[in-house]
């Protein structure tokens, strides 16, 4: 039989195709750890029906839990999400892997106001998952008077009558903006400044809930929240008595973002993830699941309008700022709060 000239040349592709694909073939198990009530379940379903990648699923509810973890050994993963300050710091600490692009091309799909950041320049170790802002939810039928910002939601006539997130690191920003700080202003000097500010806070909260404050909103338990945006989003969507507000002086903007840790085992299963969430239809499930800012344009385009006008999922300019890596002095913030807490 004479050959075709095309065969000659297809069979060694073919071959390089084989072999490139070879990781993924091997790679059937993906070891994910994420925060709590921010990737749907059916997303995950879905990676594991189109891929064959069985995949572990842990969660946590603060960065310093998931950091503790990692680095403590206390298991062994492939997929973490940490927030800008956390990428920040692993990647200083040489604790992640850099992204092999060429197995994500959906990064494509991405808005480039939310790449290329201080916290990962060229986003060698990270790829955003969801933006967000922390902010106040109002239930307005059982608050009257107009809530602006901290100072007015720590009111005492609204004592018992507050839930907040359980996270150090939050607390302290929000006692840093009311005293006309930077959030990032973080020493010793300005925690023994802003520690009785927290303190006469602390004392008026009900609850204190990382994973799921929109609960306690919702059966009515609380008037008032301190909550993660998306959170917000749902409380808004749900009633039209929830408002969703930016703290006047000032709120922190989170950029959390999908990162493997060094020496992941499962590294091309962790890619091929990273650029399943990215395609514009799974993108959009978890935008209907969980309503952060979705940094997917491409998936933005297949949101409905409510959607887009919700505006604790996509706000109008607030006085925004990231957090920054602070190095040794988060661990002040634990103490500070760990003492507060055991007073009240
Ligand atoms: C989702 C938590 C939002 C992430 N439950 C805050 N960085």
């Amino acid at each position: 039989m004479i050959e075709h000239p095309t065969m000659k040349t297809t069979r060694p592709l073919i071959v390089a195709a084989m072999l490139a694909v070879a990781p993924f073939a091997s790679a059937k198990e993906l070891n994910l750890f994420a925060w709590s009530e921010y990737i749907p379940q059916s997303v995950i379903d879905g990676f594991t029906e189109e891929t064959g990648i069985k995949v572990n699923y842990e969660t946590y509810d603060s960065n310093e839990a998931m950091i503790a973890k990692l680095v403590g050994g206390g298991g062994e993963y492939d997929l973490i999400q940490p927030s800008e300050y956390a990428v920040e710091a692993l990647a200083q600490a040489g604790r992640l892997e850099v992204i092999d692009r060429a197995n994500v091309p959906n990064f494509a799909n991405l808005s480039p106001q939310y790449l290329d950041q201080p916290f990962d320049a060229g986003n060698k170790f990270s790829v955003p998952y969801m933006v967000g802002t922390v902010g106040i939810a109002v239930n307005t039928e059982k608050v009257k008077e107009p809530v602006a910002g901290y100072a007015d939601f720590f009111s005492d006539k609204y004592k018992g009558r507050l839930v907040v997130l359980d996270d150090g690191r939050e607390i302290v920003s929000w006692a840093l903006a009311a005293k006309g700080r930077s959030i990032n202003d973080i020493t010793a000097e300005t925690l023994a400044e802003v520690k009785p500010l927290i303190a006469s806070w602390l004392k008026n909260v009900k609850l204190f809930d990382s994973a799921s404050p929109k609960t306690a909103l919702l059966n009515g338990e609380v008037d008032m929240g301190i909550v993660w945006s998306g959170e917000g989003a749902i409380l808004v969507q749900e009633d039209a008595k929830f408002a969703y507000i930016l703290p006047k002086e000032g709120a922190h903007m989170f950029i959390d973002s999908l990162c493997i840790p060094k020496g992941a085992k499962n590294k091309a299963a962790a890619e091929a993830f990273i650029n399943y969430i990215l395609k514009p239809e799974v993108s959009k499930i978890i935008s209907d699941e969980f309503p952060y800012t979705n940094p997917n344009l491409e998936a933005r385009k297949l949101l409905t309008e409510e959607q887009l006008k919700n505006g604790a999922s996509y706000p109008a300019a607030g006085k925004l700022e990231t957090f920054k890596e602070i190095g040794e002095v988060s661990s002040l913030i634990d103490d500070l709060i760990t003492e507060l807490k055991s007073d009240l």
